[in-house]
């Protein structure tokens, strides 16, 4: 049988000036750091047509989906700086099986992740099914249980973590995508948290500048503190695919919540202007899921409006620009002790070659 082989290898330098807005890099100045990114090697076979048979063994990138439950491995911030930019996604000493045959592709996979100084190392371990049902309609499910924790005291309860995803989408019309996800966990007689979300998308293809117009409902679960279980849903190892998704919310979702507690609407409308500049407008709306774990008792959190511009100005020089606000609810004004409306600018430059 023949296959090809492939292999990868990358590295991500970064640096941060000052003190690091993330919190988690307190007493240290000007946090930054070297590190190995990509390191693996593949071999895939061809079973004819669209079928193969593929196996990667190494340090690489692995999503699902949307990314809601696994997309980025990597830490950033903390010491390394450079939280924002989120340079690391490859996953750690990990294993990926994956077999396309017909309109079904198999995974098994075996991941760790890559924490930064501090942080604890874990591996998960799954399957993922995804199938075409037609032109129109697809579906997946997958199945994620936490292995392996290098820190007996997290591991004691953590590693039985597990996690049931299915997902769906379907082109209801030529211009109209439903899509959703649902995930639930369990284990150790301790976690019942879940996460889903509904989203519809509207693209107005004929229209100038082509809009998309979507409306997401999204869902993760809050710990109540008055039971003994844990409600909160675990977010694993989430990364960012779309604006907002998933990290719901520029301040809200970078700075604030980590893809939990946290019940949000959001509208996001898309247009591009030219070849090569697009414009992206989004209003979120957040509720806490249970604000007893945040240890307020107004369940309100605010309203975020993030406008992002992107300009990919060269085939190498890709610009983008994103304003932010948050007006916090009283839940939120509660946490915080204020009640001053947040406010984000920033400007992004990224240079490929
Ligand atoms: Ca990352
Ligand atoms: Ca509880």
């Amino acid at each position: 049988m023949g296959g090809e082989v492939s292999a990868g290898i990358s590295g991500v330098a970064t640096k941060t000036y000052g003190e690091s807005a993330d919190g988690f890099a307190a007493g240290i100045d000007d946090p930054g750091k070297a590190t190995l990114e990509k390191l693996y090697v593949g071999w895939k076979t061809d079973l004819g047509g669209d079928d193969f048979f593929e196996i990667v063994g190494g340090d690489f990138d692995y999503e699902i989906g949307t990314g809601f439950l696994i997309k980025d491995g990597g830490r950033d911030g903390g010491d390394r700086g450079g939280f924002y930019l989120g340079a690391r996604s490859a996953s750690r000493s990990s294993g990926l099986v994956r077999l396309q045959k017909g309109e079904l592709l198999l995974e098994g996979f075996w991941l760790g992740n890559n924490p930064g100084r501090g942080g604890i190392k874990a591996h998960v371990g799954g399957v993922n099914a995804e199938y075409d049902v037609s032109e129109r309609a697809s579906i997946g499910a997958t199945y994620i249980e936490v292995a392996h924790f290098d820190d007996p005291v997290t591991a004691n309860t953590a590693e039985e973590l597990k996690t049931y995803d299915v997902r769906a989408a379907v082109n209801v019309t030529d211009r109209f995508t439903l899509s959703g996800e649902y995930a639930l966990q369990d284990g150790a007689s301790f976690y019942e948290g879940n996460g889903w979300y509904l989203q519809g998308d509207y693209a107005l293809e004929d229209l100038r500048f082509e809009p998309t117009l979507t409306y997401r409902y999204a869902v993760v679960t809050g710990d109540d503190p008055t039971t003994p279980q844990n409600e909160e849903f675990v977010p694993l190892a989430y990364g960012f695919t779309d604006y907002g998704q998933w990290y719901q919310g520029e301040i809200t979702g970078n700075w604030i919540f980590g893809n939990s507690n946290q019940k949000t609407h959001m509208i996001k409308g898309s247009a591009t202007l030219t070849d090569s500049v697009s414009v992206t407008a989004s209003w979120l709306n957040f509720t806490l899921d249970e604000p007893g774990q945040i240890g307020v008792s107004d369940e309100a959190f605010g309203d975020e409006i993030d406008v992002f511009l992107d300009w990919q100005a060269t085939d190498r020089l890709f610009l983008s620009a994103v304003a932010a606000v948050m007006i916090p609810g009283d839940g939120a004004e509660q946490f915080t002790g204020g009640d001053k409306t947040w406010s984000h600018i920033m400007f992004y430059a990224s240079v490929a070659f």
